[in-house]
């Protein structure tokens, strides 16, 4: 609810970082909204640039995070038959699951294409647009 009145208030950009054997990769969108919760907190964002991978525009049309709605274990929001929260043990934009799963379980998932244990740290960041 704070993302979404944050982002509503302002102009927002979001920050993916990932440190992959012991080298930072980041990932950002200049533009970054949260809808309401009538609209279950769907994420928006626009103008990508970064040096690993569009995490939330997969050139997979099924694993695409932008547009989608939020789901978490108790809240099943995503387009697969069964609850990608539950499955994944997570809670994220899922679509029919995922591409980035940054809040997955650690130890046997996949983000970036490559296998958590590698993942040293990641975490996702927003800012105020100057
Ligand atoms: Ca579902």
């Amino acid at each position: 609810e704070k993302m979404h009145q944050l982002t509503n208030s302002a102009e927002y950009r979001l920050r993916f970082e990932v440190l992959i054997r012991g080298v930072w990769y980041s990932d950002e969108y200049v533009h970054f909204k949260i809808n309401s919760e009538f609209e279950k907190y769907s994420i928006n964002v626009s103008g990508y640039s970064g040096d690993k991978a569009n995490v939330l525009n997969s050139p997979y049309s099924n694993v695409v995070h932008n547009g989608m709605k939020f789901t978490t274990y108790d809240q099943d929001n995503d387009l697969a038959p069964f609850n990608c929260g539950l499955q994944y043990a997570s809670g994220n934009w899922f679509n029919w699951c995922g591409f980035q799963k940054i809040n997955q379980e650690y130890g046997s998932y996949y983000f970036y294409y490559v296998h958590s244990p590698t993942i040293t740290y990641c975490r996702m960041m927003m800012k105020r647009n100057a």
